[in-house]
């Protein structure tokens, strides 16, 4: 490939991308693919107007074929996936760690493209499935591209790469039925975790709601293994990468993200795609923490097991730059489809460690891209195309899209021995980390690798009640839909391993006896860090999408107070009502519905609010759609305001048990709803309550409907 480097700066990659887009249809007609322009593209060339068509049609031959060629294979993982560019910015030099060119200066911005992808399900799976997300960057940097391919839980389920493909197999659909899409629910998954033990921590993960996000924008980043940093003098250190997101981490509940599989299965790709588009760009934080080498050894697990972490309490994350994401691609195919990450680009600065898991993607990710993407040359696709220069003498293959000229061998006099090797004092060079290594040539795992249970108890005892039923509760499904009945027994005493309290929980639910207490891991640490508790972010409501339910007779000057402050702190605010157009107003005047409810659901939006008005409101509350809505924002633990007549509309869950404790006069706030029924009332002291609970999120305390 010829160098093509387009200047470094955060717009870098964007000058570079202007390089290779197709040719303006705006400026002439249409033409095939070698440039004649055709003047009728709707009727085959045929022998008359009723006769055969002609293999001499050029156009329609070449235009059949191009379309039949369209597809390319999905990801054989990681199928389904959204992606983004944007930018790195180191806040200050890490140059006492690494030498890596992007990590040493605050004023110098790195564009990055970002693909998020869940793992299980094909390309046209929904988005709301209880599943691992990817997480993987491709940092555009001045000495070549650097991908950090990690996922939003800090472990993986297996210890050795060569257990990748019976691990995929266990999990992807069963191979005789091609049945569950996008789900974890079913005997292969199961019987496989219930004989490997090393499952059990990421399992623990996965049964969590970190499994299933409310947004990309709101969902941590890790790298899971141990990597290694190396300065400029040669020293390494232990690294593991965590992106955290400004808007705190935030989940959906399980009920709430099936229903969005129907209602909206591209919900995380629309949300991210929405956010960019109006401007609310996405921003997390890389943090590291960091392990001198003379620590390897310090921790009671392997620092090479990538089924384990170091707590956050022992080993601090230390921020050390933010990401942007402030562009999406122009097109889905060209960009978020061809990228192609690999554990091992890696770039001066940043070297691997021994993890075996990682060793084994080392060899993966380039193999896995020569067939996905038809041949070697795949990394002058645009979206793949690093900044740096590329000078070298690999030639030819399958699409190759330069013209390269002169030699093509080291070493050579004919070309002038070009290109030339880096000298020994060239900084920009890769060169290996240094590490003794020895040892007999053997096929078998650490000793320490053995320990399965700590850390997936450790997980269990940093969760909070509520974490702790959802949790109970995704284990009861998924087993539940096991046939196996032996499978599910043998995973409930793999969970009495970690925490009998957990496996009595499970096994009672899904019908197996439960191995007694004496049998159980007695585990007590905890790491706060792991839950979700302390997630929030910066406890603001930026982004949040807000329901306003509203029909004729509305009090507009009320709905339009509490819009603009929610607006103004950055929420989205949308009107919905039984019908699309406009509503009319207590005051006479006509106002714009953004939705009709009949299209949309509550599991779509973050929090409901129910507007009074002197005449139309209650009319709401006989609504199906909206006794519906209400309902499912409540069981959701999302939260709901509620002024003048609108409180009476959160009367259709009087019955169910619903009490509100504000009859009349006053904010009163309790467990996420948010009432004032005095009619007129100022709405300013609403509003700030209001806030406070959309920022909390969701209220996990509430009383259940029908308690
Ligand atoms: Fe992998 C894709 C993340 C273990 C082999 N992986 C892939 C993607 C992500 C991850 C985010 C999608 C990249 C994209 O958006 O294009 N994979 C991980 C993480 C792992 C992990 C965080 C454990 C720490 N993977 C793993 C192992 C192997 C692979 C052990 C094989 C030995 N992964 C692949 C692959 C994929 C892939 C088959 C499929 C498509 C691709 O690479 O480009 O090579």
């Amino acid at each position: 490939m010829t160098g093509d480097s387009a200047g470094t700066g955060a717009d870098g990659k964007q000058r570079q991308r202007d390089r290779f887009r197709a040719e303006d249809p705006a400026t002439g007609p249409l033409t095939t693919d070698q440039g004649v322009t055709v003047d009728h593209t709707d009727d085959s060339l045929a022998a008359g107007e009723r006769g055969p068509t002609l293999l001499e049609d050029f156009h329609f031959r070449e235009k059949i074929t191009r379309f039949d060629h369209e597809r390319i294979p999905e990801r054989v993982v990681h199928a389904r996936g959204a992606g983004a560019y944007g930018y790195f910015e180191p806040y200050e030099s890490c140059a006492a760690f690494t030498r890596a060119a992007f990590l040493q200066d605050p004023s110098v911005r790195t564009p990055v493209f970002v693909r998020f992808s869940t793992v299980q399900g094909p390309r046209g799976s929904a988005d709301t499935v209880r599943d691992v997300r990817g997480f993987a960057t491709k940092f555009y940097t001045t000495e070549g591209n650097y991908d950090l391919v990690g996922n939003n839980f800090p472990v993986f389920f297996i210890q050795d790469g060569i257990k990748f493909p019976d691990f995929v197999h266990a999990v992807k659909p069963e191979p005789h039925n091609d049945i569950p899409t996008g789900a974890s629910a079913h005997d292969t998954l199961w019987d496989f975790v219930s004989l490997q033990p090393e499952t059990l921590h990421t399992i623990m993960w996965l049964m969590s709601d970190r499994s299933i996000p409310r947004s990309y924008r709101m969902m941590q980043g890790f790298g899971v293994h141990t990597f290694r940093f190396v300065a400029a003098d040669g020293r390494g250190t232990f690294v593991k990468f965590h992106w955290k997101p400004k808007l705190g981490v935030h989940c959906l509940t399980w009920d709430e993200a099936q229903e969005c599989q129907g209602r909206d299965p591209d919900f995380n790709r629309r949300d991210l795609w929405d956010a960019i588009a109006s401007g609310d760009f996405p921003e997390y934080e890389l943090g590291v923490q960091l392990v001198p080498e003379s620590d390897e050894f310090a921790f009671d697990f392997d620092l090479l097991d990538p089924t384990k972490i170091i707590p956050e309490e022992q080993v601090p994350v230390r921020p050390i730059g933010r990401m942007v994401l402030d562009r999406n691609p122009e097109n889905f195919f060209a960009e978020t489809e061809q990228v192609a990450f690999h554990t091992a680009n890696v770039v001066p600065g940043i070297d691997f460690t021994n993890d075996p898991l990682l060793q084994a993607r080392n060899f993966s990710y380039l193999d896995t891209q020569l067939i996905r993407l038809g041949g070697p040359n795949f990394a002058q696709i645009p979206v793949n195309r690093p900044l740096a220069p590329v000078r070298n003498n690999q030639r030819d293959g399958y699409h190759q899209g330069a013209i390269h000229s002169g030699t093509n061998y080291t070493p050579n006099s004919l070309g002038g021995g070009c290109p030339a090797l880096a000298g020994p004092d060239e900084l920009r060079a890769f060169t290996h980390h240094t590490e003794r290594v020895d040892g007999q040539k053997i096929r078998r795992r650490s000793p320490s690798f053995q320990d399965h249970y700590s850390q997936a108890a450790l997980f269990w005892n940093s969760m909070a009640d509520w974490e702790k039923q959802h949790i109970v509760a995704a284990f009861r499904f998924e087993l539940g839909k096991v046939g196996a009945m032996s499978v599910r027994e043998r995973t409930v005493s793999e969970l009495n391993k970690v925490d009998h309290e957990l496996a009595v929980e499970v096994g009672t639910g899904v019908g197996v006896p439960v191995p007694p207490d004496s049998e159980a891991g007695s585990y007590k640490l905890a790491s706060p860090a792991l839950s979700l508790r302390g997630l929030g972010g910066d406890h603001g409501i930026r982004t949040r999408q807000i329901a306003v339910l509203v029909t004729d007779g509305v009090d507009a000057d009320q709905v339009v107070a509490v819009r603009d402050e929610l607006t103004s702190q950055g929420a989205v605010v949308e009107a919905l009502a039984p019908m699309d157009g406009t509503v009319g107003g207590a005051d006479g005047r006509t106002y714009q519905v953004d939705r009709a409810l009949p299209t949309v659901a509550s599991v779509l939006y973050d929090a409901v609010l129910l507007p009074g008005g002197p005449t139309g409101t209650p009319a709401l509350a006989h609504d199906p759609d909206v006794t519906r809505f209400v309902r499912d924002a409540y069981r959701h633990g999302k939260p709901i305001g509620a002024l003048g007549s609108g409180v009476g509309v959160l009367g259709c869950l009087r019955a169910e048990g619903l009490r509100i404790a504000s009859e009349q006069g006053n904010v009163v706030s309790e467990h996420g709803v948010v009432t004032d029924p005095t009619p007129g009332a100022d709405v300013t002291s609403f509003a700030h309550a209001f806030v406070q609970a959309i920022a909390a999120h969701r209220h996990w305390d509430r009383p259940p409907l029908g308690s």
